[in-house]
């Protein structure tokens, strides 16, 4: 690295030495008085540091080579021996054309002898592993050995092959002599957490689908397997029923994503939320009133007292279940408490029925048959959807066996500890309170330790849904965890700067080996990497580090 100053150096290991492309000391002098005053003093590393061929999330084990290989992007080829396969096919044509070799142009390129030629692909369980599921294989082999012109992946199932195709392609990396070359390395690799995910709001603003399409290609990237899809809310219903055709306004999707082996778990939010559900089916919400009697004009719960809306909740979900490929299904239940006052309690003909039905005047009995009926209807719609629930259907002791709790509550680091702690005690959980990335703020909240941060549950870096007080049993009752991205204030003109990398630190909390993932230190210089890797491949991920810069900038 020192040799020439000028240039980035083709570094032996980048991760034990420090490039600096400053080349004369006054800008020396001026990077580091201005590091000195931002950066080190709150322990921020240097903006030049960075590794090369770095992998995110980093793997449970890879050891590097001190080796590097040349490589050719005009004439390296991929050989699978899972025969023909859609789902290896399309990767490793994707992986050619777009992600390997990211700023290649054939015509200005240096060509250069590859002492790595190609790279071989097996899959021990072969090809067909229908859609990807909560219990897939996602663990793989990969070797990249010096004096071999064939690098090595074997998985048991494509899904690994997926994540291992992600890794072998961040090996690569462009050094300024404008020479592909690859770390020789060898890793042994498979989550941490079955459960990795992403919510996205579809509701509050409309998200077409070339930025949803963008963000699962993102979240493959970063080995992230479940898109949890929160379609409609009280705003807006963009989901096209064709049993209920008049609920949608408008939007398709595609089924591609299955792909990228990435999980698309949809989120159906009742009985709230659900203001939009009534502009076109009638008698569907209640009324609501206020203590004074007047009718409010906000209607955003299902009346749960009408026989009726029971019949069109089943025909509607019997629908979106022969849809949505995956076994488990969101059913919202969140934030009810106040509709449940206004529009079942304060309204005189819910209550009539409520009385009617036996239930008296106990709007919990009343939610506790909601949920009764609708798991009921959901079972015999398709058996054996596994349910996952906001976790308050689960404190309201609604029953809901072996259902999931998806934990959005606890203001502090403390509290969101506390909630995974009572919630795991009779059930599976998934994690998002430390994860909410709608909120934003002036600072580096991926990974440093503050106390606006604790008191904001930032630092999604150092939450560990683990790292509460409980049994073993409870613990592995955790089945990860998703960043959150509500859509009150998000469009496609902003969703993938706001998500990205900012949940490549969620990504790897959920992927990797805590006990070498400690340091958000430690990790910089390969998420400042990653996230020059996101700008190359053409997304426009925000800076999450100040003072830094990429090799080229976007
Ligand atoms: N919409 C729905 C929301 C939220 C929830 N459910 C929400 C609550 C608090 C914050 C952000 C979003 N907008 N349906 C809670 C699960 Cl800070």
């Amino acid at each position: 690295c020192i040799e020439n100053p000028k240039k980035w150096i083709d570094c032996k290991d980048l991760n034990a030495k420090t490039c600096s492309r400053y080349s004369n000391m006054k800008l020396v002098f001026l990077a580091a008085l201005t590091v000195v005053v931002n950066g080190w003093y709150y322990g921020r590393p240097d903006p030049g540091s960075s590794t090369t061929g770095g992998v995110w999330p980093l793997p449970w084990t890879i050891s590097y080579d001190s080796y590097n290989h040349t490589i050719n992007p005009a004439s390296f080829y991929f050989t699978s021996k899972v025969g023909a396969c859609d789902v290896i096919d399309k990767a490793t044509a994707r992986y050619l054309k777009k992600f390997l070799f990211p700023r290649y142009k054939a015509a200005s390129y240096s060509d250069q002898p590859a002492t790595l030629t190609s790279l071989v692909i097996t899959v021990a369980q072969g090809c067909d592993q229908g859609y990807p599921q909560l219990e897939m294989d996602e663990s793989y082999q990969l070797s990249v050995t010096q004096g071999k012109a064939i690098a090595t992946l074997t998985a048991n199932q494509v899904w690994g092959a997926l994540r291992g195709l992600e890794s072998f392609s961040q090996l690569i990396y462009l050094p300024d002599d404008n020479k592909f070359r690859v770390r020789a390395a060898s890793i042994a690799d498979s989550p941490r957490f079955p459960h990795r995910g992403i919510m996205i709001d579809s509701s509050r603003h409309f998200l077409p689908v070339g930025v949803i399409l963008q963000n699962i290609e993102i979240m493959a990237m970063n080995k992230m397997n479940v898109l949890h899809w929160h379609l409609v809310d009280s705003e807006a219903f963009p989901y096209t029923s064709t049993v209920y055709p008049q609920l949608s306004q408008k939007g398709a999707y595609s089924p591609r994503h299955v792909l990228r082996g990435v999980r698309v778990v949809p989120e159906f939010d009742t009985p709230g939320h659900t203001g939009s559900w009534s502009y076109s089916i009638p008698n569907l919400a209640s009324k609501c009133y206020n203590s004074n009697g007047a009718i409010s004009e906000m209607s955003n719960i299902i009346d749960a007292t009408i026989p009726a809306n029971y019949d069109f909740l089943s025909n509607f979900f019997t629908e979106a279940l022969a849809l949505f490929k995956d076994n488990y299904m969101h059913f919202g239940g969140d934030e009810v408490a106040y509709d449940m006052r206004e529009c079942w309690y304060n309204n005189q003909d819910v209550r009539k029925r409520m009385s009617d039905m036996g239930l008296g005047s106990d709007t919990s009995a009343l939610l506790n048959y909601y949920w009764k009926k609708l798991f009921g209807i959901i079972d015999k719609a398709r058996a054996g959807t596994k349910k996952v629930v906001w976790q308050e259907v689960l404190d309201m002791n609604v029953p809901a066996t072996d259902s999931i709790a998806h934990v959005w509550k606890g203001d502090t680091l403390d509290e969101v500890m506390q909630e995974m702690a009572s919630v795991t005690m009779n059930h599976k959980a998934i994690l998002s309170s430390c994860w909410y990335l709608n909120y934003i703020k002036y600072g580096a909240d991926w990974g440093y330790v503050n106390e606006q941060n604790m008191r904001d549950r930032g630092m999604y870096y150092q939450c560990d849904p683990q790292n509460f007080t409980g049994t073993q049993a409870q613990k592995d009752r955790v089945l990860g965890g998703e960043a959150a991205l509500w859509g009150e204030f998000v469009d496609s003109t902003n969703l993938i700067q706001r998500l990205w990398p900012r949940a490549s630190a969620v990504a790897e909390r959920l992927w990797s080996d805590p006990k070498q993932t400690t340091s958000a230190d430690a990790a910089w210089p390969r998420l400042h990497e990653m996230r020059c890797r996101l700008l190359g491949r053409g997304f426009a991920g925000e800076p999450v580090n100040d003072p830094d810069f990429c090799p080229f900038e976007w």
